[in-house]
């Protein structure tokens, strides 16, 4: 990894996936050189707060203060208010900790005081001492509707509550059509100091498209000189962790990397595409979308894994920004040279 070179990346992140990899960006860029975009969709009110859990999963993974074993949530957990609450008879369906409770109650206060989402996230970050920025994919709400055999479920009912038990159908984001893409995060597509835009290994229905569905964020990442670079959430036929191969396989997909694949570059999304050493045999038919690849390990389980895996999408990446010079009709900067 050539760390002369400043190389500004901003990663698309949603769930548990997303965040190891930003994990392994953080450490393997200067802070300031990374730009975590959060998928918003996932977030609910809740007991009278506002929960953000793919903006918590990554700040508590970025402060080294994640739950290991749930993937969120806070380590070191207790549960004393949870406890009290059910003896109230409260919902406790959805389990708040009490350090995790302090993130809910502090955010819900930045707003209930009239600052935007991006500046509560922003003080968060500050006080756990985050160095990347962390943004929300947008100011205003998007609710991620699942439709499924049995009806609509809001997202945490269909992600928690019913543990992901119904068949899916098909997807709708509330809010879509008036949400306006964070500005940062849309004008650092567009600038020419991004040297890298990476899709992180999330659930590409529930955590990715939702970003995607912005308005001009396709077309900004169609139109960027940065190339743009998936790692796919499917291993060998799997999901690491969460729905997205059950999903795949409800809407009648191949649940594979290439059909990840095949899901960004129908809208010509692509510049790059990462997957790991059991679907290697899959490179072929994803090169054939015109989709240059890179197979290697993919599963992050160590602090290690995450930062190789870093490494290797960036460097992967930036040995692509000169075509993408061509995707964009003009000639490659020299900033890859
Ligand atoms: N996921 C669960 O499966 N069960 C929970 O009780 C739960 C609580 C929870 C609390 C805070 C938070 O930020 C996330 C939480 N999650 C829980 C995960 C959450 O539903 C998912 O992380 C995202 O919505 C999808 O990535």
């Amino acid at each position: 990894m050539n760390e002369a070179l400043p190389i500004h990346c901003v990663a698309l992140s949603g769930g548990v996936g997303g965040a190891k990899l930003a994990l392994g960006l953080s450490r393997v860029l200067p802070g300031d050189a990374l730009t975590v975009v959060c998928n918003t969709a996932d977030d609910f009110d809740h007991l009278g707060l506002r929960i953000c859990p793919d903006l918590d999963t990554v700040m508590y993974t970025l402060a080294g203060i994640s739950n290991r074993v749930t993937g969120w949530g806070q380590a070191h957990e207790t549960w004393s208010f949870l406890e009290a609450l059910s003896h109230l008879g409260g919902e406790t369906w959805f389990r708040l900790g009490d350090r995790d409770l302090a993130t809910h109650v502090e955010r819900s206060r930045w707003l209930r005081a009239g600052e935007t989402l991006t500046e509560a996230t922003d003080a968060l970050c500050r006080a756990l001492g985050i160095a990347a920025r962390v943004l929300p994919m947008s100011d205003d709400p998007v609710r991620t509707i699942v439709l499924t055999e049995t009806g609509e479920l809001s997202f945490q009912h269909y992600f928690v509550r019913d543990a992901c038990e119904p068949a899916v159908s098909g997807f709708r984001f509330d809010g879509i059509d008036t949400a306006r893409p964070q500005a940062a995060f849309l004008s650092a597509l567009e600038d020419q100091a991004t040297r890298a835009i990476l899709v992180c290994p999330s659930n590409p229905f529930v955590s990715v498209d939702p970003v995607l569905a912005l308005d001009g964020v396709e077309e900004a990442l169609r139109r960027a000189a940065a190339p743009v670079v998936a790692v796919s959430p499917i291993i060998g036929g799997a999901a690491i962790k969460g729905p997205a191969a059950k999903m795949m396989a409800e809407l009648g997909m191949p649940v594979t990397a290439a059909g990840v694949a095949r899901h960004y570059q129908e809208r010509d999304l692509l510049d790059g595409f990462v997957i790991d050493d059991a679907d290697a045999g899959q490179a072929a038919e994803i090169e054939d979308l015109g989709v240059p690849t890179l197979v290697t390990g993919t599963v992050m389980e160590t602090l290690a894994d995450r930062e190789r895996l870093a490494g290797e999408t960036m460097d992967f990446a930036r040995g692509l920004g000169a075509r993408c010079g061509d995707r964009a009709g003009t000639s490659p900067p020299e900033r890859f040279a």
